[in-house]
């Protein structure tokens, strides 16, 4: 699919505020492509799309979890969680994307998991840094995300984690499976 296709067809489904995030998840998800040596098409495609299910009234997510092959233990989590899984589904039935790595990329864009893939971590690591993001800590993954992808993954994986427990917000197996994975992959981990 074209770029413009997909911008035009994911921008309805959005905010305008949502809508720009898009857009600058797009440009820094290229960005990082480039510099790690991943497909700058497939993250261009990928973060154009990641945000697509973002605003799906609930109950409709909710019957996409329950009717499909995605795994039901979502449902006992936060709705945030959701938007990933069913844009994965969705983009496939709607509009024939079915690449895999496009497809991983956005179903595991907000949790991660263990064992990602070079267009995963770049496609959560853009989310988390764009431009318009102000976490704190962001500047610190952002000067990371220039040299090392799994270390800034890592970083902004431990940031995620510590702001939700900090909430008392439960958090999904696979946000803790990508930071142990992330931080196997540096150090072996402190055990
Ligand atoms: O969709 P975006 O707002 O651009 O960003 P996102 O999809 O990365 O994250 C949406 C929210 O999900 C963000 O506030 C962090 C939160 N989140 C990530 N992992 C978990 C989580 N929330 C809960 N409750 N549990 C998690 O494991
Ligand atoms: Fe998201
Ligand atoms: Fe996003």
């Amino acid at each position: 699919m074209k770029i413009n296709q997909a911008i035009e067809i994911v921008e309805p489904h959005l905010t305008k505020k949502r809508f720009e995030h898009t857009l600058r998840v797009a440009d820094t998800a290229v960005d990082l492509a480039e510099k790690y040596n991943a497909s700058k098409e497939k993250a261009n495609l990928a973060a154009v799309f990641h945000d697509y299910c973002k605003y799906l009234p609930l109950p409709e997510m909710e019957r996409w979890i329950k009717n499909s092959i995605l795994p039901k233990d979502l449902l006992l989590y936060h709705h945030e969680l959701w938007h990933g899984p069913v844009a994965s589904l969705l983009i496939e039935r709607e509009h024939g994307i079915n690449d895999l790595d496009i497809k991983q990329a956005i179903y595991y864009h907000t949790t991660g998991r263990a064992n990602m893939t070079k267009l995963e971590m770049i496609i959560f690591l853009a989310d988390y840094i764009e431009p318009g993001r102000s976490f704190p800590g962001v500047e610190e993954v952002r000067e990371w995300a220039e040299k090392d992808l799994i270390q800034a993954c890592r970083m902004a994986s431990r940031n995620t984690i510590q702001y939700l427990m900090s909430k008392n917000a439960t958090i999904y197996p696979d946000t803790f499976y990508a930071y142990n994975d992330l931080t196997k992959r540096l150090d072996g981990g402190n055990k």
